[in-house]
């Protein structure tokens, strides 16, 4: 199973090497694509130097600020050309743990189309995560798998492995949610296509160094996506019009 993690970045100079170092440590068969998104602190330049180093780093520099999603579609793209069989989604900022990758690779080897680390299943946890991050995370999720139907218990969490047919199969240049709705869309467009989506306990930590980008637009754009997908699904399901959530 060739492995590529892909790590977004923006304005984590002081994060980046750390979890870098961590990463090739704790999974050292995993190649990694860092997607910086011309980063005004210089982290593209760090992840260059690196790369430079290590010919299993890899970084795609994007002209600007666009958003976690866009990111992500463009190193996904990167990926599948690349031939990579998984693709894994984790943070910069130490959050997602490096160490943990293993119980989703496992996921994915056990058959899990897409491995997701969960917070809020049974022996997952948030530390040093502020209260009200984790009330946005805890009702966000109820709300969505609400509204979609899904069985996922963490849907916006980020520390994700996506076996590469998954990723064939959704319509990726489709996905236009650029923030962490990104995320559920993701999660979302795999349950409709009926494939398996296995949950594992993960320790989320909050990060130690720079900033979060988390802002009160994103929170409100995926909210709103989440509520027009579900009454769409709600529709159709009632109309017959297309086809409604496998379950
Ligand atoms: N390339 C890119 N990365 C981003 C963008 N927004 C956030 N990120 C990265 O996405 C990851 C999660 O963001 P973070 O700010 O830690 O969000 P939080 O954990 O929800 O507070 C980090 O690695 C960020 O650097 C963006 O617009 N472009
Ligand atoms: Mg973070």
């Amino acid at each position: 199973m060739r492995v590529l993690t892909i790590i977004p970045t923006y304005n984590e100079l002081e994060s980046l090497p750390k979890t870098l170092g961590r990463l090739r440590t704790a999974v050292p068969e995993s190649d990694v694509l860092v997607v910086d998104d011309n980063s005004p602190d210089g982290t593209g330049q760090l992840a260059d130097g690196i790369a430079a180093e290590d010919k299993q780093v890899h970084v795609l520099h994007r002209k600007g600020k666009e958003g976690l999603g866009a990111a992500y579609i463009a190193g996904f793209k990167w990926g599948l050309a690349a031939g990579y069989d998984v693709l894994v989604e984790m943070d910069a900022d130490g959050s997602h743990k490096p160490e943990q990758l293993p119980l989703l690779l496992d996921a994915v080897k056990e058959g899990a189309d897409l491995a997701m680390g969960s917070r809020w299943v049974p022996g997952g946890s948030v530390v040093n995560w502020p209260l009200y991050r984790q009330a946005i995370s805890r009702i966000g999720s109820t709300y969505a798998r609400i509204m979609l139907g899904l069985k996922i218990k963490d849907v916006t969490g980020g520390y994700r492995a996506f076996r590469r047919s998954t990723l064939e199969a959704l319509k990726l240049d489709e996905v236009d949610s650029v923030g962490y709705g990104f995320q559920v869309d993701l999660a979302w467009r795999v349950a409709k296509l009926g494939l398996r989506i296995e949950e594992r306990p993960i320790t989320f930590v909050e990060r130690e160094l720079g900033a979060s980008k988390m802002s009160g637009n994103i929170v409100l754009e995926a909210m709103i996506n989440v509520t027009k997908w579900g009454l769409a699904a709600r529709w159709a399901k009632l109309t017959g019009k297309q086809p409604a959530l496998a379950k």
